[in-house]
């Protein structure tokens, strides 16, 4: 595919770069985090959206070197902004079934600076899909670092609480699906947030819910007990050097 090849040279074209989204407290809308999202300027193909090409470099194998170029970048990035604030990256199953996958975060940090408590690894529930030992014994390391793990997209893949007792995630992220599903009084999606709420609160995890657009949105899901809330609402995925302008308005 054209797409591939030209994938192959975004790094070296230096045709990544990364985009920022807030992640604000519940309840004073302060900004906690921002989660890193790549972003493709191809020469050839003009903006193409992570959506497309994030699978390919899945399939290819790209998305190794590609998460070691971002998760470099968000250290070096975050590391200017304030102290409490913290960088989340989304981490592909790919890159946690190599080996030397906790090697990469330990240089990325010692590069940067970056403290380790500062970073958080986010993965999907699609990791324990294989044989998850290598996945969880990288991810251990480098919670003994003091990375925190957060659980993406939590109820759209393939579910299962086991999962919350194989690895000690600091945050579930709740799926947009159900915050979309909430705010149009969907009953089931409801009583799912309440019950994840409930369940995170138990086993002493934060919550985030994802995907909040309006005020309303915004409102429920505080009523709903979620610790964190991201979303177009509280800012759009933005260039590293708005969200240090965004930072030095609020702080
Ligand atoms: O930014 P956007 O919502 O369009 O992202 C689409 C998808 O691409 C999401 O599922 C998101 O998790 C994924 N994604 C964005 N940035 C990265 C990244 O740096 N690494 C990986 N593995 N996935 C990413
Ligand atoms: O899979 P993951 O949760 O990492 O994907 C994050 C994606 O969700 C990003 O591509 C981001 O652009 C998108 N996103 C973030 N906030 C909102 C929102 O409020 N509404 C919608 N529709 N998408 C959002
Ligand atoms: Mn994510
Ligand atoms: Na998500």
């Amino acid at each position: 595919r054209q797409l591939e090849f030209a994938l192959r040279r975004a790094l070296e074209n230096r045709e990544l770069e990364l985009n920022y989204q807030p992640v604000v407290n519940a309840t004073t809308e302060e900004v906690v985090s921002f989660e890193a999202l790549v972003r493709w300027n191809s020469a050839q193909h003009g903006s193409v959206s992570p959506g497309k090409f994030v699978p390919i470099a899945e399939d290819t194998r790209l998305i190794v070197p590609i998460g070691t170029w971002v998760m470099e970048q968000a250290c070096r990035e975050a590391t200017r902004w304030p102290e409490h604030v913290r960088v989340a990256v989304n981490v592909s199953p790919e890159q946690l079934f190599e080996p030397d996958f906790a090697a990469t975060v330990v240089n990325a940090l010692s590069a940067s600076g970056l403290e380790a408590r500062r970073l958080e690894l986010e993965v999907t529930e699609s990791i324990f899909l294989r044989d998850a030992s290598v996945a969880r014994s990288s991810l251990e390391q480098c919670m003994a670092l003091g990375c925190t793990v957060a659980l993406d997209d939590f109820g759209t893949g393939y579910s299962s609480l086991g999962y919350l007792r194989k690895l000690r995630f600091s945050t579930i992220k709740v799926d947009r699906s159900f915050v979309q599903g909430a705010a149009q009084d969907s009953k089931e999606s409801l009583a799912i947030i309440r019950a994840v709420v409930a369940m995170a609160d138990s086993l002493e995890m934060t919550t985030t819910a994802e995907g909040v657009e309006s005020v309303e949105e915004a409102d429920l899901i505080r009523r709903l007990g979620c610790t964190k809330i991201q979303g177009y609402y509280f800012g759009r995925p933005m260039r590293a050097e708005e969200a240090l302008q965004l930072f030095r308005r609020r702080h």
